[in-house]
């Protein structure tokens, strides 16, 4: 048996976090973990995609301050939290995430260049000590990443951003990462075949070490 867990999949765009959800997923499946909560950020509250689709949105005339832009991803955060999140863990579900607070950390921190103690000031406010069990952070290199967003959909605001924004944001990733024994880093440049096999191996062994 193993207690229920919130797990986190980080990266850039094009870093495969949507596939590696569905691994993640499907590895826990079969552990016997059927009861499974998969959300992503912002969004899976009905509120929080109406912010989502605000916060992606390109603007004619008008664009988003990078301080509107932060705490939208944090009223996004916090409804996904109170609704879904915590009463799922309450419930003994597990919950993995299509990103959470450290893409606001990397984003808006490393990326728009807010400064990172009125971030965590957010996040204590709003989320206390709440950490994820585990996070899986896809490397990808901003320039790989945008081309596999671009080959599947029209670029949205963030996106279309400067390489110059992501290259920092991938920064402050890395940075952080490094500093926290609770994730994985995973090479997310290489193939699909081979980025799925190694988150696998990962979690396997994550997972083994958790079995009572
Ligand atoms: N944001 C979000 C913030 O700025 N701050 C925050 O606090 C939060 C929570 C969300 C946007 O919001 C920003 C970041 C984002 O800009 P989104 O559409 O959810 O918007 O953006 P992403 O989360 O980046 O979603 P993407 O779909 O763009 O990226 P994924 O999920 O990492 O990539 P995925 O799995 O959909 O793959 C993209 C394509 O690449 C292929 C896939 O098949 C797919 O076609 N692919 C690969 N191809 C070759 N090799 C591989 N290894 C591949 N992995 C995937």
């Amino acid at each position: 048996m193993i207690k229920n867990k919130f797990i986190v999949i980080e990266g850039l765009e094009g870093a495969g976090k949507t596939h590696a959800c569905m691994c993640v997923k499907n590895i826990l499946n079969q552990f016997s973990i059927k009861n499974i909560l998969l959300v992503r950020q912002p969004g899976s509250t009905p509120i929080a995609e109406d912010i989502r689709k605000l916060i992606k949105k390109k603007f004619d005339t008008d664009n988003l301050i990078k301080e509107t832009e932060l705490l939208l991803m944090y009223a996004a955060r916090i409804q996904l939290f109170e609704k879904k999140i915590k009463p799922a863990l309450k419930n003994g579900i597990w919950v993995i995430s299509d990103r959470h607070d450290l893409s606001t950390l990397a984003y808006q921190g490393g990326g728009l260049g807010i400064k990172k103690k009125i971030i965590t000031k957010l996040k204590s406010l709003f989320l206390h000590d709440f950490i994820p069990d585990l996070t899986i952070y896809l490397d990808v290199s901003p320039k790989i990443g945008l081309e596999r967003a671009l080959r599947r959909n029209p670029l949205d605001s963030i996106e279309s951003r400067s390489l110059e924004f992501f290259k920092k944001t991938r920064k402050y990733y890395l940075k952080n990462v490094k500093l926290d024994q609770k994730t994985i880093t995973i090479n997310a440049n290489l193939n699909i075949k081979t980025v799925t096999q190694n988150i696998t191996k990962k979690i396997l062994n994550w997972l083994n070490k958790k079995v009572i």
